[in-house]
């Protein structure tokens, strides 16, 4: 096979042109929103922000996302709910404070996240079945294949379709973009937001991308992007006409990388995600301590976080252990395995904590937790074709593991 690109298996002298495959990205608005209000449908058309660590009544947390009508009051994902609160009022304090216009208050809801995965389950149902491969990428977030199913021509009458299956047997709305590349499609997919549907057909991907800024080109953060601006390049089209032996010095391999998407050129195909073996999180602590209550705080927000994003993952969990870092660089792990498999954020907090018992008193600069031994619920098992099944028995050749005494006798011993 003649193939100068370097790219695989093309034809000669049509290595030049995109890959022959139809990509749809597929992104949800204002997802957990879109769920508070499918459950709550007094919530529909109105403003709603769902806020982490979030309690009805206070103050605490942050936004997690807000409806677009709530977004209309400044009201954006990562702020303080405080600051949302000043700019969106409750409801119910509108209700009961002559100073507060109840036309202009919303709905504080906190997270569920077991009811937002209840749902994306059901939507990725919907997508498996119009797509060959489908890659999840997150809660709300997945790329499609769909080069056998659809054609250039019908794809927006196919997009158009995929929508309202979404928002008549799920009951929320996912915008999309349609592309030849995995790059283009998750940036047209964000073009037309909220209630999206964007067609970049083959020839239209220069010209699409040509006037966009920098830093709508995956990959590029606001990092890259300063630096960038910095050279003069505010568009993917600058980006793309740059000069290339400047680009690689600059950013090296993942520069080369770069260039190739700003010019439209990206040879991924869409295949499923792998599995991992295991989920962790850890975490450094400024200068080695002693102090048990910052240390067990640290070892509950890594619990509650590597635990959320196997929720996330759809994974459960048969085995939990942490790590434990003491000066200079001596690493301990300690873990323990359950009767079965589950997916449960205080059961995590709870075996870190009785695991970390015994380094009461240490000196420790860096902790961290894992859970392991994982199994996906249904809803993924499509794509697990090259999954070993986990037999259920822990890393044997982790020196320090160990299962501690009655830990295994029944999730009783846990729970309580
Ligand atoms: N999310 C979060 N914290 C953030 C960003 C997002 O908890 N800082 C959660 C809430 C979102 C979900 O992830 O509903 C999906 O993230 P998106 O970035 O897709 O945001 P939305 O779906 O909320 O809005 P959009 O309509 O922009 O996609
Ligand atoms: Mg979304």
């Amino acid at each position: 096979m003649s193939d100068m690109t370097g790219e695989g298996d093309r034809l000669p002298g049509i290595d030049r042109g995109p890959p022959d495959q139809i990509v749809l990205h597929a992104d949800m608005d204002c997802f957990y929103a879109a769920c508070e209000q499918l459950r709550e449908p007094a919530l529909r058309g109105e403003p709603v922000v769902v806020g982490m660590g979030y309690e009805p009544d206070a103050t605490g947390g942050a936004v997690a996302t807000a409806s677009y009508e709530a977004r209309a009051y400044g009201v954006e994902s990562a702020q303080r709910i405080s600051e949302a609160l000043e700019r969106l009022p409750r409801k119910v304090d509108a209700a009961t404070n002559p100073d507060l216009d109840v036309d202009a208050a919303g709905f504080y809801r906190p997270v569920d996240m077991e009811y937002y995965r209840s749902v994306s389950r059901e939507v990725r149902a919907i997508l498996d079945s119009v797509a060959d491969t489908v890659r999840i990428v997150s809660i709300d977030e997945a790329y499609l294949d769909i080069t056998t199913r659809t054609e250039w021509d019908t794809a927006e009458a196919f997009g158009r379709e995929l929508k309202a299956r979404i928002a008549s047997e799920v009951g929320i709305v996912a915008s999309l973009g349609i592309a030849p590349t995995m790059t283009t499609a998750k940036i047209a997919s964000d073009f037309d937001k909220p209630d999206g549907l964007y067609i970049v057909p083959p020839d239209d991907v220069r010209s699409f991308l040509t006037p966009l800024d920098i830093e709508l080109l995956h990959g590029v953060g606001p990092k890259t992007a300063g630096q960038l601006r910095g050279e003069g390049i505010e568009t993917i089209g600058d980006l793309a006409s740059a000069d290339r032996g400047w680009i690689l010095d600059e950013f090296g391999e993942r520069g080369e990388q770069l260039f190739r998407r700003a010019r439209g050129e990206d040879h991924r195909s869409v295949t499923p995600r792998g599995r991992p073996k295991s989920l962790s999180r850890e975490s450094a602590v400024g200068s080695a301590t002693t102090d048990t209550t910052l240390l067990e705080s640290r070892l509950e927000a890594l619990a509650e976080s590597v635990a959320e994003r196997a929720m996330n993952k759809g994974a459960f969990y048969r085995t939990i252990g942490i790590k434990v870092v003491t000066p200079p660089f001596e690493v301990t792990t300690r873990e323990r395995s359950l009767p079965g498999p589950v997916s449960d954020a205080n059961l995590v907090q709870e075996v870190a904590r009785s695991l970390f018992e015994e380094f009461h008193g240490e000196r420790v600069r860096k902790i961290g937790v894992r859970v392991s031994n994982l199994t996906f619920d249904s809803a993924e098992q499509s794509d697990l074709v090259d999954w070993a099944t986990e037999s259920g028995v822990a890393d044997e050749t982790d020196p320090h593991r160990m299962r501690a005494g009655g830990g295994q006798s029944s999730l009783g011993d846990f729970t309580k």
